[in-house]
Formats: C-alpha cells, sequence, structure tokens
C-alpha cells in the first residue's frame, strides 16, 4: 500500500456544551448559554464519517477526553466541585473534537528522514484548550507508534501559540509526492487575539525537518481575523495542486501566491472575490471550512456545512464552479450543526494525515460496521442535552465519565489510555 489522505476525525465528546468559552470565535459567542444536544452532535459526526466513507475515502478516528480533566484542576488548586464557573467549564470541554487542531502533520514525502512527522498543538491561547495537549499526545503515541514510519513531537512550549493543522496547508501534485508546505501565522486580528504565532510554525518546519525551499511562512490578515476567522481554515483550505482561499485571506496575497507559483507551477488558485463572498458571508456560511479531496475516480469534492447550502448567494456561487470546467466538481454537505453553533465546521473536526495506514493502529481506523459499534455506544451513553448549569451536576459528571469509559472499553483502549 502507499501513502493516501486518512481524516482522522474527533468524535464529540459526551460533555459537548455551549459555554462561549473563544473570544474571537463568533459562533462561540453567539451560542453561548444555549442547551447543547452532546448525542446528536456525535451522531451527526458519526454521520459525516460515514458519508466520507461512502465517498471512497479512508477514515480514522480520535477519542474524546476524559472529562472534566481532573488532572488540569488539580494543578490548579482545585477539583470539578469547587472550581469557579469558567474554570469549570474549560474542565468540562469537549473541544478536542476539533481535530484538525490536535497537530500539524507532514507526510513522509516532505521531510528529510522520510518519516511522518506529527506536532502536537500547545493550543496555549484558549484557557480550555491548553489542556487538550497531554491526552492528545496519548492517542497520537498509539496511533503513530511505528517509529520506522511516524515522528510524533511534544509541543511547542509557551509562550509560541500553535493551534497544529487548521494553520497548515500543503500542495502537490498528489499526495505522495513532496510538497509545499504553508504555514499561516497571524500577528494582530483587531479585537481578536492571533492563534498562531509565527515562532511556533517555524519551530515546527525545523522539527519535521522541511526543506526551506519547499516551506512558506505566510500572515493571516488582520481583517480575517477581526471578521471571525480565528484559524485560516476558516478562510482557505488546500488540496493536492488546488488551493480554494477567500481574497482577504491573507495580508499579502500577491507576494504568497507568486511564491507558491515559483515553487509549486501546478498550483490552481480559486481565489473568491468579496464582491462575490463577503468575508462576513463566508464565515457565517464556513464555505471554506470543507473538506477538499480528492475522490476515487479523481475528481475533488467539497464537503461542506449544510450552512453553506442554505444559503442561497453561497450555494449558486458553489454549484456555478462545479458546473465549470474547474478541478472541483463535487459539492457534499453534511449536517454538523451542533459543532458549527461552536464554530466547527467539516474541516475543523478532521486532522488529514498523509500515510500508509497499515503503518496506523488500527484501532484508530473506522469502517461502516466499526461505527454502527461506536453509534450505539453513543445512543445509550451520552446525555441528551447539557444547558450551562447543569456543568455542576454530579449526576451528569457520572454519566459524562461512564460514557467514555464505556468507549474506551469497546475499542479496546483501555489498557493504552487509562492510567
Ligand atoms: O477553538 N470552539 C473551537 C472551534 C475550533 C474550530 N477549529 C478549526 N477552525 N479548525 C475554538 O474556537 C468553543 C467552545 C465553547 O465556547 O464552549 C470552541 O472552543
Amino acid at each position: 500500500m502507499t501513502a493516501r489522505e486518512i481524516n482522522f476525525d474527533g468524535l464529540i465528546g459526551p460533555s459537548h456544551n455551549y459555554a462561549g468559552l473563544s473570544l474571537g470565535n463568533l459562533a462561540s459567542a453567539r451560542n453561548a448559554g444555549a442547551v447543547s444536544h452532546p448525542r446528536a452532535a456525535a451522531l451527526q459526526g458519526i454521520e459525516k464519517m460515514r458519508s466520507n466513507l461512502r465517498l471512497g475515502l479512508t477514515q480514522g478516528l480520535f477519542l474524546p477526553q476524559w472529562r472534566p480533566d481532573g488532572a488540569w484542576l488539580a494543578a490548579l488548586g482545585t477539583d470539578i466541585g469547587d472550581a469557579e464557573p469558567h474554570i469549570r467549564a474549560a474542565a468540562m470541554s469537549a473541544s478536542s473534537m476539533w481535530a484538525a487542531n490536535a497537530a500539524t502533520v507532514s507526510p513522509a514525502a516532505d521531510t528529510a528522514d522520510g518519516r511522518t512527522h506529527l506536532t502536537v498543538a500547545n493550543l496555549v491561547t484558549m484557557p480550555h484548550r491548553s489542556h487538550e495537549w497531554p491526552q492528545t499526545l496519548a492517542q497520537l503515541r498509539i496511533a503513530f507508534s511505528d517509529r520506522n514510519a511516524f515522528a510524533v513531537h511534544d509541543p511547542i512550549p509557551a509562550p509560541f501559540g500553535d493551534e497544529g493543522a487548521a494553520n497548515h496547508m500543503r500542495l502537490c501534485d498528489h499526495h505522495g509526492a513532496a510538497g509545499v508546505e504553508i504555514f499561516v501565522y497571524g500577528q494582530s486580528g483587531g479585537p481578536f487575539p492571533a492563534r498562531q504565532h509565527v515562532e511556533a510554525s517555524k519551530a515546527v518546519a525545523r522539527l519535521h525537518q522541511l526543506d526551506p525551499d519547499r516551506t512558506l511562512f505566510v500572515m493571516q490578515s488582520e481583517e480575517a481575523i477581526a471578521a471571525g476567522a480565528f484559524h485560516n481554515d476558516v478562510v482557505a483550505v488546500a488540496n493536492e495542486r488546488v488551493l480554494f482561499t477567500h481574497e482577504q485571506a491573507f495580508t499579502d496575497k500577491e507576494r504568497f501566491y507568486a511564491d507558491l507559483r515559483a515553487k509549486l507551477p501546478s498550483v490552481e488558485i480559486i481565489e473568491v472575490p468579496a464582491s462575490a463572498i463577503s468575508l462576513s458571508d463566508a464565515i457565517r456560511s464556513y464555505i471554506f471550512n470543507a473538506q477538499l479531496v480528492t475522490l476515487p475516480d479523481g475528481i475533488m469534492a467539497l464537503v461542506l456545512p449544510t450552512e453553506a447550502r442554505d444559503m442561497p448567494n453561497i450555494w449558486g456561487w458553489l454549484e456555478q464552479m462545479v458546473a465549470g470546467n474547474g478541478p472541483i466538481r463535487k459539492l457534499a454537505p453534511v449536517d454538523v450543526r451542533q459543532s458549527m453553533a461552536n464554530g466547527g465546521g467539516p474541516a475543523c473536526l478532521r486532522l488529514r494525515v498523509v500515510a500508509d495506514p497499515a503503518h496506523i493502529d488500527p484501532r484508530f481506523l473506522v469502517d461502516e460496521a466499526k461505527l454502527d459499534g461506536i453509534a450505539a455506544i453513543v445512543r445509550d451513553y451520552w446525555p441528551e442535552a447539557i444547558a450551562p448549569d447543569d456543568l455542576a451536576d454530579t449526576r451528569l459528571i457520572a454519566r459524562i465519565e461512564q460514557s467514555w469509559l464505556t468507549l474506551v472499553d469497546h475499542l479496546q483502549l483501555s489498557g493504552d489510555l487509562i492510567p
């Protein structure tokens, strides 16, 4: 077998809730205090994985994390009963579902030692995400334990914020060929934080042993962050030789496009002008937070949120695009509304790894039958609804813990993941 794209989706955890924790993420702020539906959320995520399997794609899975994160609370000198509400909410967050923020991945074809490198993201900018990395790293070390094929790195040290693959793109002639890796960082975001620090991006590129001639560091535009694009993957997505981007995504797009064309002459840049789709509509629809994938027959498809289909100006533009002669020929809308209400679209929910599946621990790969088993556990254990005041309820906490233990046991990962 050879290297291919595998998407690892973060299964939406039983504590999924709307606590309004992410400054600069407009959906998270808009839905703060709303009642969440963890069971429906996880089933939506599973349906998305099924839909991608049916497109002929290879699918992987990351498990939700143990919540509440007692180790983090203990390090803060408290526990779930005594913690102040904002700390309690951070300790209960199911935010690891957004696997695009789990790590940055450089496929073997790009690295000097011929291994696929992964650096777990430190996520230091947002308190509720800053404690994700130890449990993420534990899963990466199991899934990618084959040291001949993979190198898994510790997080970049604070204060250099690193949000993983959400700020990283790779362009190449085909997945197995050497590519150009693009690290997008922020410098300022107007009223909102820039979460990806250039020093973190540069460190990841060095650790991954990338060729400097095939690496670009590109600044995200302040107006994009200020409009709610807290990660680059909200305004741009790449796959093989295609870059699909909003015209206002980058600070100096002319220079970026010229550098990219010089490094990869075959690149095709599909730029959506603001006159066709405003930055604000792009962010509301999450048109760019799509999985841009190559299907087995060679055409490319965009796996988009149904929100994009529901906005006539967005859908009209997309239908015109796929009817043309461009490389993107298919639109595949998926309903991930529970995640979208926290600012996480189809692309946020997955980490792309280009590798040979034979080298990956099979417990992290899924087919329809395995998803049936997981869905049955979700239906039996995941809470139906969580209101913000429920987060202190000891019965809810016990249920969340039981859900996780049942899932981990079912996937035969208890021995590895339970300390
Ligand atoms: O980090 N939302 C996530 C969404 C991450 C989306 N990921 C990508 N774009 N790749 C975030 O802002 C909201 C949690 C809350 O408010 O309860 C949250 O963390």
